[in-house]
């Protein structure tokens, strides 16, 4: 059974691949695995059909039969479980491309979305010009230490892996914040995602929801 994804009808992102779509589907991509998608409105998304698959009303949902899912993060270790390609056969390194998947979404991710939210949401407090530097700091602090990790590795922890799927697309949303340009090889690392041919199938398939030349709208 072809598994369904939803997608924002109309991305803020202007198609840029920064929504958390974008991951599920280079997820599938690399696994080979088709899937349908159903773009839903920001309206839609906060009504009861779309909230009986994702309780807080977001994007992006994955059906497969009677299965639910929610969370990219959850949706990612259900592709890599049940395909081969993203996740290794051994053991300890499978526990340590799930242990990357987390740190990219539980350490690295967080930081970087308060960064992205301040500035629109909070720009007219008086804390701002204080409290914009400190959460800068810490997206700082994280980079640096995810580039001493790296060092000149291709890849976090041997092959490429789900870990690494996940953290290409977390450091993808610094893009803009000058911050990932003081890591040369952060940026090389993105590249290295980016280069993947499935992340081209995959952005080039959320690109054409943007532009309106996908097949999949429905
Ligand atoms: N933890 C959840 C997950 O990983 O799946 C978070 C899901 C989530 O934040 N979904 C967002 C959403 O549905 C879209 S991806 N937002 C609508 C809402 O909450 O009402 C976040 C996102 C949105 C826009 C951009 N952008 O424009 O650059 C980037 C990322």
């Amino acid at each position: 059974m072809t598994p369904t994804i939803t997608a924002f009808e109309s991305s803020p992102d202007g198609g840029q691949g920064l929504a958390r779509d974008m991951r599920v589907r280079w997820a599938f991509e690399e696994v080979g695995q088709p899937y349908d998608v159903r773009l839903v409105s920001f309206k839609e998304m906060k009504e009861p059909a779309h909230r009986a698959l994702h309780p807080f009303g977001q994007i992006p949902t994955y059906e497969e039969g009677d299965l639910v899912l929610f969370e990219s993060g959850a949706i990612i270790f259900h592709i890599a479980q049940h395909h081969g390609g993203l996740l290794p056969d051994d053991a300890n390194a499978r526990a340590r491309a799930i242990t990357w998947m987390f740190a990219a979404l539980n350490t690295v991710e967080p930081p970087i979305v308060e960064l992205e939210q301040v500035p629109y949401a909070e720009h007219d407090k008086p804390w701002y010009d204080e409290r914009l530097p400190m959460i800068e700091d810490r997206v700082r602090v994280r980079l640096t230490e995810l580039s001493s990790r790296l060092g000149d590795a291709d890849w976090l922890d041997g092959a490429f892996s789900a870990g690494d799927l996940m953290m290409v697309m977390v450091l993808r949303r610094a893009e803009g914040t000058g911050l990932l340009e003081e890591h040369p090889n952060l940026l090389a690392y993105i590249a290295r995602g980016e280069a993947r041919p499935a992340y081209r199938r995959a952005f080039d398939a959320q690109r054409a929801v943007f532009t309106g030349k996908s097949p999949m709208r429905r």
